[in-house]
C-alpha cells in the first residue's frame, strides 16, 4: 500500500454519493468545512452525469466502475457491502485510505471499527488493508452511551429494544413510508414493497434479514460490534431491533447490568462529561429527548430517562436517540477522517 501525506488538503472521494448516506457526507464535509482540495462524487453508472452541489458548485457523478483511486487521500464509501466489497481494496491498493460505511468489512480481525469518542485508538490499525470500518447506525449511538460506563464500573450485560427510522432503509424505504401515509389517510389500501409488512402505523420487529439463531442480522450486528468496539467479548448484548414509522432518527431502550454498583446520579454525569453525548433528563413531562425534536437532523447524541432498574441490583435503564444518517453513518465517517488528518475537537 501507498503510504498518503495527509498534512496538506486533502482529495476525496465520496463513493454512492447519490444515497441518503452519500448526501449527508457532501453536507457534513461542506459544514464542517473539511480541508478537502478536491471533492469527487462517484456511483454506479445509473447516476453517472448527475449533478450534486458541494460548497456552491456542482459535482458530476464519476462512474464507480471506472473510477481512478490513485490522487485520492481518502474515500468516504457508502455504497452497499457488495459494492464496499469489489471497489473498497480497489481504492485502497491505489493509495486511498477508505472509511466504509457497510458491514463488508466490520468483522474482519485486521479492519479497525471506530467511533472516534469511543476507541480512536483502533484508528491506527487502518494500516493492514488501508480500510477503516463504520458501525452500524444502532451500535454507534448506543455504544456513545455505554462507553462512560463501561470504563467507570464494567459492563456485564445489555439488553436493548430499538426503535428505528426508515430513513436506515435507503430512500426505497423513506418514499414507501409517505406514500402508505397516504394510501392510508384515503382508505386506500397498501401493497408493502420496500419493507417487509406495512409500514405506515405499525412496528416491525424485522431489520435486515434472519439468521439461523432467530435473530435478524442487524440484531447480530449489534452484539458483534459494541464487543469489537469496546475490545470485549464477555459484554452480553441481547437486541431487539423494530422499524418505526419514524423518517429520521433511531431511539433505543438501554438496559444494562454492570459489574460494580452505580448510582443514577453518577450515570448521569459521566455522560453529561462524554464528547458527544447531550443529556436531557428532566423527569417531567416532555424532559426527555426525542428523534424527531432533539435527534434528527443534529450531531449529538441524547440521553435521558437514566434511571435505576427496579429489577436487578445493578442495572440501569436509559433511551438513547441520534441521527441515525449523521452521528450514525456520516458524522462517524467524517469524524474519523478528521482524525487521521489530526483535526478532530471533541
Ligand atoms: O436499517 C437501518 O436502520 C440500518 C441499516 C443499515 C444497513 C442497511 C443495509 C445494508 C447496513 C449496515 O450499515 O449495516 C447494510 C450493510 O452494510 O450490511
Amino acid at each position: 500500500m501507498k503510504t498518503r501525506n495527509l498534512n496538506k488538503p486533502v482529495n476525496i472521494a465520496v463513493v454512492g454519493a447519490t444515497g441518503e448516506v452519500g448526501q449527508a457526507l457532501l453536507s457534513i464535509l461542506e459544514q464542517r468545512d473539511f480541508p478537502a482540495a478536491e471533492v469527487r462524487v462517484v456511483a454506479s453508472n445509473r447516476s453517472v452525469g448527475k449533478l450534486l452541489e458541494f460548497r456552491g458548485e456542482e459535482l458530476a457523478v464519476e462512474d464507480l466502475d471506472t473510477f481512478d483511486f490513485s490522487g485520492i487521500d481518502i474515500g468516504l464509501f457508502s455504497p452497499g457491502a457488495a459494492v464496499s466489497k469489489i471497489h473498497a481494496p480497489r481504492a485502497a491498493a491505489a493509495g486511498a485510505i477508505v472509511i466504509d460505511n457497510t458491514s463488508q468489512f466490520r468483522y474482519d480481525e485486521d479492519i479497525p471499527l471506530v467511533v472516534p469518542e469511543v476507541n480512536p485508538e483502533a484508528i491506527a490499525q487502518y494500516a493492514a488493508r488501508g480500510i477503516i470500518a463504520n458501525p452500524n447506525c444502532s451500535t454507534i449511538q448506543m455504544v456513545m452511551a455505554l462507553k462512560p460506563v463501561y470504563d467507570a464500573v464494567g459492563i456485564e450485560r445489555v439488553n436493548v429494544a430499538t426503535y428505528q427510522a426508515v430513513s436506515g432503509k435507503g430512500k426505497k424505504a423513506i418514499e414507501e413510508l409517505e406514500r402508505q401515509t397516504i394510501d392510508l389517510l384515503n382508505g386506500r389500501p397498501v401493497i408493502p414493497t420496500a419493507h417487509p409488512r406495512q409500514m405506515a402505523f405499525n412496528a416491525l420487529p424485522q431489520i435486515d434479514v434472519f439468521q439461523d439463531n432467530g435473530y435478524t442480522r442487524e440484531e447480530m450486528k449489534m452484539v458483534w460490534e459494541t464487543q469489537k468496539i469496546l475490545s470485549d467479548d464477555t459484554v452480553r448484548v441481547n437486541p431487539t431491533c423494530v422499524r418505526v414509522p419514524v423518517f429520521y432518527g433511531h431511539s433505543e431502550a438501554v438496559h444494562i447490568e454492570t459489574k460494580e454498583k452505580i448510582s443514577v446520579a453518577e450515570v448521569r454525569s459521566l455522560l453529561h462529561d462524554f464528547p458527544g453525548v447531550v443529556v436531557i433528563d428532566e423527569q417531567q413531562d416532555g424532559g426527555y429527548p426525542t428523534a424527531v425534536t432533539e435527534a434528527a437532523g443534529h450531531d449529538s447524541v441524547f440521553v435521558g430517562r437514566i434511571r435505576e432498574d427496579l429489577s436487578h441490583p445493578r442495572g440501569i435503564n436509559f433511551w438513547v436517540v441520534a441521527d441515525n444518517i449523521r452521528k450514525g453513518a456520516a458524522l462517524n465517517s467524517v469524524q474519523i477522517a478528521e482524525q487521521l488528518l489530526g483535526i478532530s475537537d471533541f
